[in-house]
């Protein structure tokens, strides 16, 4: 076999990248085992059962986007634009034809859907990096080359399409920022090839929002500065960029200009598992801020009880504008796996920063054990942690402030789930750290 040998952390060269993500991929899961919903407008979403009003939108079908119904957005919101069938047939005053259909999450179900796209995957090519439920990259430049990739791309979606009957986009380039791009830009169903030589053309007239790195945030922040198009973001200077955004600016910059030195590495075990979530505006209202501690915390031990992993760190993220994070984190004397726990030490850890105006929150479980740790331990720690956090063994971090960092993907296998920049949503995205 042999692969060209290369510095460590360098891309090959003429690396051949393949960016797979599935259209609408929790509405498609439910697709799946309820065929009746193919066509029709469909909502996937949490907590918008009666009585609750916090619930708020995972994913839409393209049907239902079409009513501007979208990720993140309040159920609430989402109804008003899509009521639900069943309401729209009793009620005279609305229409049956422009009413849709509301799903509650099933994370089990589309992970176990994720895991049989993500075995074509592994079949397809040899280095598979899984970034989120529903995307990975592949460097496919030993299966293919530049003149094949397309045919092969194509026939790797109609594969998962027959195999496990659901939709990916696919995007192709010599760079993995761009190839994320790339599958993103004529999505759903999407194949977009992006040569080397083509990169440059391809990003420079796409919105500064379209870049991999730049969420909603930063780009209004970018378009404050007249940074409207990557090819405007291409051109600005690197070191005004830093002074606004840290090192991401510089990554930011890098990525506009189609450099990208990362190679498709496959993911290890993860380090972390960490969620957070922006409010829509920045908030110094304590109780929604405390509210959405808990609803974090729960849903990270909740990840890590489903991959029956214990941990020991227990951490917040705070993010106060502009883009200002402090991390705190407590470190407990064995691992634990108690969603309580993790409410509890994420509540005490943020109290500090109650009041405050806050623009994201985020809380992480670090230092894991896998797999071999015993139920009574498990249920040791978990007993014991209220004890376990105070005293001398309580050790809680310095401070540390940096520009925070929303790549779409982790580094350093920190799993990261995202609720991108305004509400409640699951996905796997940027680094905590
Ligand atoms: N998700 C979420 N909350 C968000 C965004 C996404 O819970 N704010 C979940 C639901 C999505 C899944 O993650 O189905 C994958 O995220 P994507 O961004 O890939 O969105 P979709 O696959 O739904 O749609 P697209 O066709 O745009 O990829
Ligand atoms: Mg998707």
């Amino acid at each position: 076999m042999g692969r060209p040998s290369r510095l460590p952390g360098t891309a090959k060269i003429d690396q051949i990248v393949c960016h797979v993500d599935a259209d609408c991929f929790y509405a498609a899961c439910e697709r799946l085992r309820e065929p009746a919903l193919r066509g029709e407008p469909l909502v996937v979403g949490m907590g918008y059962e009666p009585g609750t009003d916090s619930g708020a939108v995972a994913t839409a079908s393209y049907e239902a986007r079409a009513y501007g119904v979208e990720s993140a957005q309040a159920i609430s919101e989402a109804l008003e634009q899509l009521p639900r069938k069943i309401d729209a047939a009793s009620r005279d005053d609305l229409d049956v034809a422009a009413a849709g259909f509301y799903r509650p999450v099933d994370m089990e179900f589309y992970e176990s859907v994720a895991a049989d796209v993500k075995a074509v995957l592994h079949e397809w090519a040899d280095t598979v990096r899984e970034v989120s439920v529903d995307e990975a990259y592949l460097d496919v430049t030993e299966q293919t080359s530049w003149d094949e990739v397309e045919e092969f791309a194509s026939s790797l979606k109609a594969e998962i399409q027959e195999r496990v009957g659901i939709v990916v986009s696919v995007g192709v380039a010599p760079t993995m920022s761009a190839a994320k791009v790339a599958s993103d830009h004529d999505k759903p169903d999407g194949l977009v090839v992006v040569p080397p030589e083509s990169v440059s053309d391809f990003l420079a007239p796409l919105d500064v929002e379209a870049v991999h790195g730049v969420g909603p945030v930063t780009a209004d922040a970018l378009r404050e500065q007249g940074i409207e198009t990557a090819g405007d973001l291409a051109a600005a200077d690197p070191a005004v960029l830093e002074r606004s955004f840290g090192q991401r600016g510089r990554r930011m910059y890098r990525f506009a200009r189609g450099e990208d030195s990362r190679s498709v590495e496959p993911r290890g075990q993860p380090k972390s598992f960490s969620r957070e979530s922006a409010f829509t505006e920045p908030t110094a209202d304590r109780e929604k801020q405390r509210q959405r501690v808990r609803t974090l915390a729960s849903a990270v031990a909740q990840r890590a009880a489903r991959r029956g992993v214990l941990y020991q760190t227990i951490g917040i993220k705070a993010v106060t504008p502009p883009f200002d994070v402090t991390t705190r984190e407590r470190t407990l004397p064995g691992p634990a796996g108690d969603e309580a726990l993790v409410e509890r030490l994420a509540l005490s850890l943020f109290e500090e920063f109650e009041g405050q105006q806050i623009r994201k929150l985020g809380v992480r479980v670090a230092n894991l054990s896998f797999g071999s740790e015993t139920q009574s331990q498990l249920q040791v720690w978990a007993n014991e942690g209220q004890k376990t956090t105070s005293d001398k063994s309580d050790s809680r971090n310095d401070t540390h402030r940096q520009n925070e960092c929303d790549e779409r993907e982790c580094e350093h296998n920190h799993e990261h789930e995202h609720e991108y920049e305004r509400d409640v949503g699951q996905r796997t995205l940027s680094e905590f750290e």
